[in-house]
């Protein structure tokens, strides 16, 4: 069966499996989960127990959650080495540890914020939590900017599965305007060239329920009930 990427809307961190999708060109289909009226029902928990998207079906059936797991999966299917690299290679490496990095630090700079957004009912406690969440979108994105340098990818010269996952936390900011990205004109010029890619394109429009134009890979939405359906009996 063609893998199947459960990914959640509003503004999900699955959105940068969507992109590593597409940029991939393999078949693959979508099942959108809508958070969190969706993410916690008792279906969607027999695809993720823990109520999170994104989580894959792989080609043999299997249920695979948490994005680095993901991305690292999709980069080992990469077998023409398009955005991702040999395991046991310098590169690898190098791109690993840029997606824990994403995936860790620049995804958890944004929590406080969104709890702020959310969750915090009380005046005092969402300034807190802002100012806290502030100082550390700007820390994250002063070091990602350094750690971008010149190159046009995160990587170097050509995108790869860290560019993917990072538009995909990025716009974030949307939400919280915190930061003004020009301040960190490196990232902001990364910003615009992924804005502009057609995979980003694409991603954008599924979210939004607009047309999208795929690159070739996607075969079409999955429903949840579906995915249930596939799945081992109990
Ligand atoms: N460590 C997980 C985190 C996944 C996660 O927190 N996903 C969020 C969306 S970005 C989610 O599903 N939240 C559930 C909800 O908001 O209902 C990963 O990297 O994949």
């Amino acid at each position: 069966m063609n893998p199947v990427l459960f990914y959640g809307v509003p503004s999900g961190c699955s959105f940068g499996s969507i992109v590593a999708l597409e940029w991939l060109a393999q078949p693959y289909r979508l099942c959108r989960i809508e958070m969190p009226e969706l993410a916690i029902t008792p279906a969607y928990r027999r695809i993720n127990p823990l109520g999170e998207t994104p989580t894959l079906m792989t080609a043999d059936g299997a249920l695979l959650s948490e994005s680095l797991a993901i991305l690292n999966h999709l980069g080992a299917r990469d077998e023409a080495r398009r955005i991702g690299f040999a395991q046991g290679s310098r590169d690898f490496d190098r791109l690993n540890q840029m997606l824990a990095y994403l995936n860790t630090s620049f995804f958890n700079a944004f929590s406080p914020l969104w709890h702020a957004l959310e969750h915090a009912g009380d005046a005092a406690d969402a300034a807190a939590l802002r100012r806290y969440g502030a100082g550390n979108v700007e820390k994250v994105h002063a070091q990602l900017e350094a750690m971008l340098g010149d190159r046009p990818y995160l990587l170097g010269e050509h995108k790869t599965l860290a560019d993917a996952y990072f538009i995909g936390i990025a716009r974030w900011t949307r939400y919280h305007e915190v930061i003004d990205r020009r301040d960190y004109p490196a990232l902001q010029r990364l910003y615009e060239r992924l804005e502009a890619d057609p995979a980003v394109v694409f991603a954008h429009a599924i979210e939004r329920q607009t047309a999208a134009v795929t690159a070739g890979g996607y075969q079409g939405h999955f429903s949840l009930e579906q995915a249930v359906a596939a799945l081992p009996a109990r």
